[in-house]
């Protein structure tokens, strides 16, 4: 067994059934004009997160590990958003209406896009997702269950919004799960810390986190 320095305890993991999971790392919540920043958000603040994140899924593509990469978005026709998400948020720029990049958090808009610099490579799994949680309404349980996956390394944004539901989401259906500390990041400071610090609290209720450097050493 392989194990990761991590906290609150080491992880331990067999790299046979481990995958990373890249969440929402979209254009829509980094980029000014997008989603993130129509609701107010400094998108500024989430920009640390794309190296950390660049060097995790270079590390797991250089093992031979899945990478799996998740985008928050919707079909054109808005029939898989609920009116309860649509009409929260900002009243002058929604999910679905036309934004700078194109129409805010809609599948295929230049938006929605993941980052260049994280973009999925051929064969690499991208999974489309209506909700906060990357479950909800996916094929991604059965994804991971065809790739034989029981263990995940977590990275994306934001923190506390879709990466934690996503975390506590995997929790509950038996994997275990390790967020990278340093490849998320939360357009609220004090939300990452306290989502990081509930994590890992009583015993890894909801998981595991460490640092990039740590997961990338076990892999070797
Ligand atoms: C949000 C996300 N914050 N990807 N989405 O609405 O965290």
């Amino acid at each position: 067994m392989a194990m990761v320095r991590a906290r609150p305890f080491d992880f331990p993991f067999s790299p046979a059934t481990l995958a990373l999971v890249v969440i929402d790392m979209q254009r829509d919540f980094l980029e000014p004009g997008g989603f993130g920043a129509s609701l107010g958000n400094d998108v500024s603040l989430l920009a640390p997160a794309v190296p950390a994140a660049r060097r995790l899924i270079a590390g797991f593509r250089a093992a031979g590990l899945p990478v799996i990469h998740t985008m928050e978005c919707h079909r054109p026709d808005l029939s898989d958003c609920p009116e309860a998400k649509r009409s929260r948020g900002a009243p002058r720029l929604r999910i679905g209406d036309d934004g700078p990049m194109g129409r805010i958090l809609i599948a295929g808009e230049p938006g929605t896009a993941i980052v260049p610099e994280l973009a999925p490579i051929a064969g690499e799994m991208v999974i489309e997702k209506p909700g906060k949680g990357a479950f909800h309404a996916t094929g991604l349980g059965d994804g991971l269950a065809r790739l034989g996956i029981r263990q995940l390394v977590l990275a994306g944004v934001t923190t506390e919004v879709c990466v934690q539901t996503t975390m506590r989401e995997a929790n509950d259906r038996g994997f275990d799960c390790l967020l990278a500390e340093d490849a998320t990041e939360s357009y609220f400071p004090e939300f990452k810390a306290a989502t990081l610090a509930m994590i890992r609290a009583q015993g890894a209720i909801v998981g595991w986190t460490a640092r990039t450097d740590a997961v990338l050493e076990a892999l070797h």
